[in-house]
């Protein structure tokens, strides 16, 4: 069975950086992921609002931007086979009441505190995963393909 290396962009939100980060970075190794590039970022409100520009018509849009930029988030591009559709699964539903229902070991049940306060973010396509990691760390396509060959951990 072989299925291709993909990339991801995962993102401690800040409600989890305090205390979570730690425990959510070695439950990625642990689930097999590479972290292939790795920096903490404080969003100016400008960024924050480019990077869930898909959701600028939502009522929860200001507070989404506020909440993201209010602290230090933790960027993260993940290395996998089927790296999309794992993170997501890892992280688990967008609400953390839905999540201690549906998969109880998914980060957002253990560790968010409401829809909004949700400890986690991952691409929800390749296509998006592309978008924002050059938004994130630039173009980094030629070194993700050589990460990717390599299996090299930069952490
Ligand atoms: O991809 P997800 O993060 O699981 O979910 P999404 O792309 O639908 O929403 C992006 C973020 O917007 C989500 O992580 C938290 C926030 N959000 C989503 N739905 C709601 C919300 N915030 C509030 N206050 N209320 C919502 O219904």
């Amino acid at each position: 069975f072989f299925f291709p290396k993909q990339q991801t962009l995962a993102v401690i939100k800040p409600d989890a950086m305090d205390e979570h980060r730690d425990v959510i970075l070695e439950e990625i190794r642990g689930r097999g992921f590479t972290v292939t590039r790795l920096k903490e970022t404080v969003l100016s409100r400008e960024m924050a609002e480019e990077f869930y520009k898909e959701h600028r018509e939502k009522p929860f849009f200001s507070q989404l931007v506020d909440f993201m930029c209010r602290g230090p988030c933790m960027m993260l591009v993940l290395t996998k086979e089927n790296a999309v559709e794992e993170w997501r699964a890892l992280m688990g539903p967008t609400d953390p009441q839905k999540a201690k229902e549906t998969s109880p070991e998914s980060l957002r049940a253990r560790f968010a505190a409401d829809v909004l306060h949700n400890s986690v973010h991952g691409s929800s396509s390749e296509q998006h995963a592309e978008e924002k990691i050059r938004f994130i760390f630039g173009d980094i396509s030629t070194e993700a393909a050589l990460s990717a060959d390599e299996e090299s951990d930069v952490t």
